[in-house]
Parts: C-alpha cells; structure tokens; sequence
C-alpha cells in the first residue's frame, strides 16, 4: 500500500474543507398539482364528530351498538395499559392502537365467525372481538408459558385460531397476500369464507400490495383489503408516502371497486365492510377499502413522534375521537347514561387489572421449549448450546455471581 505524500494529505484536507457539509437527504415534495392525499376526495360517513347521523344508517340493532361502543372501550383500557406495562418494564415493547379503535371494530364486526382475519400492526381489538381473551392477549406480551406461540414472537402478534385470527406478520405489506391467498384457496373449494385483509397506509408502498391487489381483482378473490390510512408510517408522513389523490383510488387501476370511509366513525366502516363482505359472499369478487383514520401515540413504545410530528395536528384528531363520537350518538338515541358509562369503566378496569394479575403470576416458558419442539433431534451445536443455557440459568437462579443475566 502507497502511503499518500504529505502535500497530497494536505490537498485532501483541503478539500475536504471547502466541501459544504452535505445536506440531509428530504424525500422529493409531491408535484404541486397533485392535491394533498388526505381529505381531497369524500368520505363515507354516518355519524359526525358530534355523533349525529348525518348519513345512511345502517340500522343496528340496539345491542349490536351497545357492543360495539363496549368492544371500542375496551381496547382503549386494553391499550392504555399495556404501555403503561411497557413503560414499567413488564413487557418488551408495545405498538398503541389509541385513536384507531371505530376503524378496527368496525371492520372486525362486518365478519361472519367462519371468516379469516390476516391482521396487520394494530388489531388487536378484532381478535378480541372475536373472542380472544384478556388472558391470552396479554399472556402474548409478556411471553408467558400458556401464550399460544410460547412466548417465541414478539410482542403484539396475537393469534387465535378458533376464531380464524391469524398472527399478524411484521413484515409489511405481507399480510395482503396472506389474505389473498387464503380467500383463493376458498374459492378454490368452493366454501362461501370471506377474508378481511388489513395494512396500513405504509404497506401500500409495499410490493406485496401490487402482487396481492392484482392477484385478487384478477382472480376474483372473495376478500375485503382494507387500508387502516393513519397518515404515518413510523416517522413517514401520508404525503411522502404517495403522491396519489388518494390511497382508495389505487384499487381502480387492478379494476376492483373501492371505497373511502371515515375511519372514526363506526357505523361508517361497518357499513362499508358490511357492503364489501356480503359482495365476496355472492361470489363478486374483492373490495378495497381506505378508512381515513389517524394514529394518535408513537409508531410503538420504541418511539418518539415529537421528534417528527406536529403535535397541533394530534390536538385536532383528538376532537375526531371515534370512542365519544358513537357515545354521543347512543346518548342522543336514550341507550347510554352517565350511570350507565361509569359501570362500564369499572367493570372493564377490573377485568384488565384481574388479567393482568393472573397472567403476571404465570410461569415463564421452560427454555427447553425453544428446540424441543422445533427439532426432532439436535444437532451438537444447539444441544450444546441447550446445556449452556441450562447451567447459566441454573446459576442465575442461585444468585451467583456473574450469572447469566436474566
Ligand atoms: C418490508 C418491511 N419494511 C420495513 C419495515 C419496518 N416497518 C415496520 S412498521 C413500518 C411502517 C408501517 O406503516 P403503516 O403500514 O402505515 O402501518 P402503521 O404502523 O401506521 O399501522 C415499517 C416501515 C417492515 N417491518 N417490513
Ligand atoms: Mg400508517
């Protein structure tokens, strides 16, 4: 190797000095022609901010609102302390669902039971819905002996299985032909199954949405794929993210009919699903749907949106909050009261914190369960490994010094 000559070090220094610090690299504006994504095109809407119908009602049942405005409750309890737990430390990580409750229950309850549901960042209200419990969701975040996956998956990928929910993937935009696939193989046997495929406004830029819009609009695939449009992808604002009027017009060019609803309005996206779902039933093929919702926490716990996001813009969506919009409309309808609200936060506070108690209190997965299942035999390696695991925590458990950390 030649070594560079003093006056050839000098000149680099030199130039290496006059060069202008390089700029940050700022993703390219979208053309001025092109109208701002969100709120150019209307929306499919039943109830305003201030619950009053002000479109078609779909004509719900008494206790079908009622479980509804207590399924949205719910979640937000669910929610509020599961990253209370996080920022205690008692699970790993959180992704908060706050602000995005009408659009997933919404949707969860335009399915029939036989349906399948291929969730993706921010659903765990539709598993609960479906009957996953308080236990098992939680038992799921904090990795614990009876979680269904053993404690293997991070954080947030509920699964459950009687109720046709499927652990969501982490990679995004996969969760698409997940669904597609699984409403082909239903046609394919001739069943009448719907699947309700969910991605967030982010997963459109993803190449699995190109292969499974295409996939299911040629195939006529009985699926509803509905776009939970938030406005972020972590740190990625909607209007960097596409420059499309808006995320509901993309459908038209695979040739599938689409819709756009306001996604803090329940009734809204249960009507819509509902349309869309009883349209796949009859063999007509899929849906898009773009609910224009707005995710009013962090991307996840691991993150900070003061650092990229203006917080006025948070204040607005809060007065668009999907919870008291339908309170209100049952209020003005005589199914709702103060009594009534005060009971429901109690009962649902207890049933979180009972949860919460009895699962804390389960063990811990044996770390045995990390190969004997997986492999039939081990190779040396894990076998190895397996002991080393064992004596460290073995040590760790009688508290001597330079344990394994647990
Ligand atoms: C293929 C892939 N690329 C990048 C990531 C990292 N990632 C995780 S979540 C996310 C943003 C998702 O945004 P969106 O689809 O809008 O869903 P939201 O988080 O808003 O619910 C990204 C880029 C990933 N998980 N998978
Ligand atoms: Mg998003």
């Amino acid at each position: 190797m030649t070594r560079p000559t003093r006056s050839a070090k000098k000149g680099a220094a030199a130039r290496t000095a006059r060069k202008p610090a390089a700029p940050r690299a700022r993703p390219v504006p979208p053309a001025a022609s092109v109208p701002p994504p969100h709120g150019a095109a209307a929306l499919l809407t039943v109830l305003s901010p201030e619950g009053e119908l002000v479109g078609k009602d779909p004509g719900l049942p008494p206790e079908r609102l009622v479980f509804l405005y207590e399924q949205m409750v719910q979640v937000r309890e669910f929610d509020r302390r599961m990253l209370v737990l996080q920022r205690q430390g008692r699970i790993g990580f959180y992704g908060p669902i706050l602000g995005q409750e009408a659009a997933t229950i919404g949707s969860a309850a335009a399915m029939g039971p036989g349906d399948w549901v291929f969730p993706a960042l921010r659903e765990a209200a539709a598993a609960i819905l479906r009957g996953l419990s308080l236990d098992a969701a939680i038992a799921q975040l904090m990795g614990k002996a009876s979680d269904r996956c053993k404690g293997r998956q991070m954080p947030c990928h509920y699964t459950h299985k009687e109720a046709h929910y499927v652990s969501m993937s982490s990679v995004i935009g996969t969760q698409i032909s997940h669904a597609v696939g699984a409403a082909m193989a239903a046609r394919i046997r001739g069943d009448d199954t719907v699947v309700l495929g969910y991605m967030g406004d982010g997963a459109t830029s993803a190449n699995d949405f190109h292969a499974g819009m295409n996939f299911a609009a040629v195939y006529r695939a009985p699926v509803v794929l509905f776009c939970q449009n938030n406005q972020w992808a972590i740190s990625v604002p909607l209007r960097q993210q596409s420059a499309s009027e808006t995320i509901a017009i993309k459908a038209s060019a695979y040739g599938m009919p689409y819709a756009r609803v306001d996604g803090n309005d329940v009734l809204a996206v249960y009507a819509a699903t509902r349309a869309a779902v009883e349209r796949a039933r009859r063999g007509d093929g899929p849906t898009f749907l773009e609910a224009l919702t707005y995710r009013r926490l962090g991307h996840s716990s691991s993150d900070d949106p003061t650092r990229y996001r203006d917080e006025a813009e948070v204040r607005v969506w809060e007065k668009r909050d999907p919870v008291e919009r339908l309170r209100r409309f049952l209020r003005a309808r005589g199914l709702w009261n103060d009594r009534r609200e005060q009971e429901l936060q109690e009962r649902i506070a207890n049933e979180v914190n009972a949860a919460i108690a009895r699962v804390e209190a389960e063990p811990d997965p044996d770390p045995d369960t990390l190969v004997t299942d997986v492999h039939a035999e081990l190779t040396p390696q894990l076998r190895e490994q397996l002991a080393d695991l064992r004596a460290n925590l073995d040590a760790a458990r009688g508290g001597r010094e330079g344990a394994f950390p647990l």
